[in-house]
């Protein structure tokens, strides 16, 4: 690490400080931020734009521009950017292009990048260039910024993350259905946070036949709302429910009847929402084919699952969970039920343990973050 001064550090900080400007706006994109320098003297900033848009070397070059930097401030500088340069042509030319224009001296990179149209040639290409390159600064900030990008482009599957609000005693809704509401305001605004960076939400005809939800981002400012994933093996969500308000939608069935699926087909036409059939051997949704599905034809980095008991049981068994987002709040609820439908163990040791990542207190309930242990060998 040698390599890095702390001057470095503060400006890779900087360059990740611009990409979680893009939180919630470059999906499918990744977030990446970018930092110019000349000497101890920042030129331009910036992070990357709304898909199609530019990117962040792109933004930062012109924020430079507009700031009044020259062709000679630009030429032989340094630039920090948390994402390695890329070196296709994607919806938007090449980054490496556009820096060989500036000339710059030195490129320090944070991560490479997991697309394996780039993955390690647009360093190559810098390098070509004459430019001295430093990759890994501040690695793995940079990744857990991109969860989503990195397992999609390397597994072809998406990051999901499964919220559930719950009571003490592990509630989610009452014998009645009624679930609405468990956890507090702050803790429902915190969800619309993690709604808000999503590129999906998935969610099960049950819960839109109970709650009638719109699975929309609300709480928080945004430009794009995050497509809704209706899992409904029988196709039984009503025509009138509020997620078939508008086309960014996908309903996901199993087995209807034949005549019923026409019938909702038509329906659904007019409106442009697809019907995607997706039958396992056991006539419930294929789960993971549809994680696949969803990251190859939506590119879908980041899934956020906000189901009932059911699904969530069978999301959690079929290991499809990257991460658990728990809200629990302080109350008792009684009979009810639970998280997730685990069937009952015999043995305490076939549990299924998992790793707390975080935890701490929205408003009045706690939030806890974990991730699953790997399988026992
Ligand atoms: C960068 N800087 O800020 C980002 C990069 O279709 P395009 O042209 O927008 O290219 C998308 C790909 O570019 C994306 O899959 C990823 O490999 C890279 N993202 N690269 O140099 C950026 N967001
Ligand atoms: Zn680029």
């Amino acid at each position: 690490m040698a390599q890095f001064s702390p001057f470095d550090q503060q400006m890779m900080s900087l360059a990740l400080q611009e990409a979680r400007k893009a939180l919630y706006l470059s999906n499918p994109n990744p977030r990446v931020g970018c930092v110019i320098c000349k000497g101890d003297k920042i030129l331009g900033q910036g992070f990357t734009q709304r898909v199609g848009g530019n990117h962040a070397e792109i933004e930062a070059i012109a924020n430079a521009r507009h700031l009044g930097a020259s062709d000679s401030d630009l030429q032989g500088s340094a630039v920090y950017v948390s994402l390695e340069p890329c070196s296709h042509k994607g919806r938007t030319p090449p980054c490496c292009d556009a820096l060989e224009r500036i000339g710059p001296a030195r490129v320090v990179i944070a991560m490479q990048d997991p697309n394996p149209k780039v993955s390690g040639q647009g360093v190559a290409r810098l390098v070509q260039l004459g430019i001295t390159v430093h990759c890994g600064l501040l690695e793995q900030e940079a990744t857990s910024l991109n969860l989503g990008f990195v397992k999609r482009m390397t597994q072809g599957l998406p990051y999901v993350r499964m919220k559930i609000a719950a009571s003490l005693d592990g509630r989610t809704a009452l014998l009645n259905r009624q679930s609405q509401w468990i956890t507090g305001a702050a803790a429902r605004a915190d969800g619309h946070h993690w709604r808000a960076q999503a590129c999906a939400i998935l969610s099960g005809g049950g819960t839109v036949r109970e709650d009638d939800p719109q699975l929309t981002v609300r709480d928080v400012v945004t430009q794009r709302q995050p497509l809704r994933v209706i899992v409904d093996s029988h196709l039984e969500t009503p025509l009138n429910a509020k997620v078939l308000n508008d086309a960014n939608v996908l309903l996901v069935c199993a087995n209807p009847e034949p005549k019923h699926l026409r019938a909702m087909q038509d329906a659904l036409k007019e409106k442009g929402i697809p019907i995607l059939e997706l039958p396992n051997p056991k006539g419930k949704v294929d789960l993971p084919k549809l994680f696949s599905y969803l990251a190859k034809e939506y590119e879908i980095n980041e899934v956020h699952v906000e189901a009932g008991f059911k699904l969530n049981g069978s999301l959690v068994r079929e290991s499809c969970v990257d991460e658990l987002l728990i809200y629990q709040a302080p109350c008792f609820l009684g009979d009810g039920l639970g998280m997730a439908n685990i069937a009952s163990l015999n043995q305490l040791s076939d549990r299924q343990d998992w790793t707390i990542i975080d935890h701490r207190l929205i408003g009045g309930d706690l939030r806890i973050r974990a991730v699953p242990n790997k399988a026992k060998k």
